[in-house]
């Protein structure tokens, strides 16, 4: 090479450097070791401590898109991460947000709940932005029937073939992949106008112990749902997913088990977050049946703490809830002193259905249970949006 192309190459890479912004990019949002961006690897560290140090964050599905007699307007940018139920009851917002991508893979606008993935976007960075925290699920359609993501009773031979049918070597391989893919298009997706990767946990193939789902217990062996797993994180990994921490969220099928939580986990190299998803099933508001669900949680999270410790992972209540909360005072005399007892990082409750009010887990204006969640929300334990700032900031 002569000395006038050494020269002309030479500033041409200097010229790329300049304008291309890569370099401002990786001092605001290097890579660590791992292939995760830093600010990923923050979060989790942070996940852990937080936990251990006696306070959790309270985080409400859907909770910026809708309500109990309200929708957020989606053509109005302004109206990103304005209002939610818990805002309008103690004037702060969740700490942590969750959404889900099911029907993300059909390719549409919009997710099975109705909210359009590009709002779902807007507010998780928002989120970000505003120092919290958002976990997203997904309730992934089956692709070998063309039915939901539930079960239906009238499928059920082809319901049992799926999470064989789209492994390696199987029917529908191909096609999920490509679902994949569209996932980790959104994810790739979350950036700041800085160039600033957001950082989300992921909770896919939740409450699998349970079988009301394609990829439950009674459709698969424990290995085709670990490599199910491990086809998801391997491929999100392959397109340049770098933002994600995974959580696994079984039911409370174990029955505080330690062998039975963990008979499908899908390793130590894939899962970051331990979880349990359990609702508060006591309808008639009968002391009993709460008495027994904040015995069962309690149970659940001693079993997933002593886990979690061994395994080097955060701990969460990554779904939970009593549907139209009946008892006034559920928040600090049943979930409150449970979670008192356990290093989780979060807990969060399932969504306020506009189109079926009655569908419910957080309160609202007049709502029987509102002035306990003001209190709940004054306990010191409790974390709300104002109450963290340093979630993706290094442990010094
Ligand atoms: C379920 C219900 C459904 C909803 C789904 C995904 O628990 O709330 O109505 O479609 O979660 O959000």
């Amino acid at each position: 090479m002569n000395k006038k192309l050494i020269t002309l190459t030479a500033l041409a890479a200097v010229l790329t450097a300049a304008c291309s912004g890569h370099k401002d990019r990786n001092a605001y949002d290097p890579l660590a070791d791992s292939g995760r961006t830093q600010k990923t690897e923050n979060l989790l560290a942070n996940l852990k401590a937080q936990g251990d140090s006696g306070v959790y964050m309270f985080g409400h599905h859907d909770a910026t898109v809708y309500g109990i007699g309200w929708e957020a307007d989606y053509a109005n940018d302004s109206t990103v991460g304005a209002r939610s139920d818990v805002k309008s009851v103690c004037n702060d917002m969740p700490a942590v947000l969750s959404f889900d991508l099911g029907r993300i893979e059909l390719g549409g606008d919009r997710n099975l709940d109705g909210v359009p993935f590009s709002r779902l976007r807007q507010e998780i960075i928002n989120q970000f932005e505003h120092g919290g925290l958002t976990t997203i699920s997904w309730h992934v359609d089956n692709p070998l029937s063309g039915g939901t993501a539930w079960v239906a009773d009238s499928l059920k031979d082809v319901e049992t073939k799926t999470v064989e049918a789209v492994l390696e070597g199987g029917s529908q391989h191909e096609k999920f992949l490509g679902w994949v893919d569209m996932v980790g298009d959104f994810l790739n997706a979350l950036e700041t106008p800085y160039g600033v990767k957001v950082p989300v946990v992921f909770r896919p193939w939740h409450e699998h112990s349970g079988s009301w789902f394609w990829w439950g217990q009674a459709h698969c062996t424990a290995e085709q749902y670990k490599q199910l797993w491990r086809l998801t994180a391997d491929r999100l990994k392959a397109k340049g997913v770098t933002n994600v921490l995974y959580a696994y969220s079984p039911g409370t099928e174990s029955d505080g088990d330690p062998e039975k939580y963990m008979e499908r986990y899908p390793g130590d190299d894939i899962i970051d977050v331990l979880g349990v998803d359990t609702y508060c099933g006591a309808p008639d508001g009968d002391s009993v049946k709460i008495a027994a669900y904040a015995q069962k949680l309690d149970k659940h999270l001693a079993m997933i703490e002593t886990i979690a410790k061994a395994h080097g992972k955060a701990l969460a209540l990554t779904e939970t809830g009593y549907e139209g909360i009946p008892q006034k005072q559920w928040w600090t005399k049943t979930l409150a002193p449970v979670l008192a007892k356990h290093p989780v990082a979060y807990v969060v409750v399932w969504r306020n259905a506009r189109e079926r009010p009655s569908h419910h887990f957080a309160p609202y204006p007049g709502h029987a249970s509102a002035a306990d969640f003001v209190s709940f929300y004054n306990l010191k334990e409790t974390l709300f949006l104002h109450d963290v700032n340093a979630l993706y900031l290094e442990r010094k």
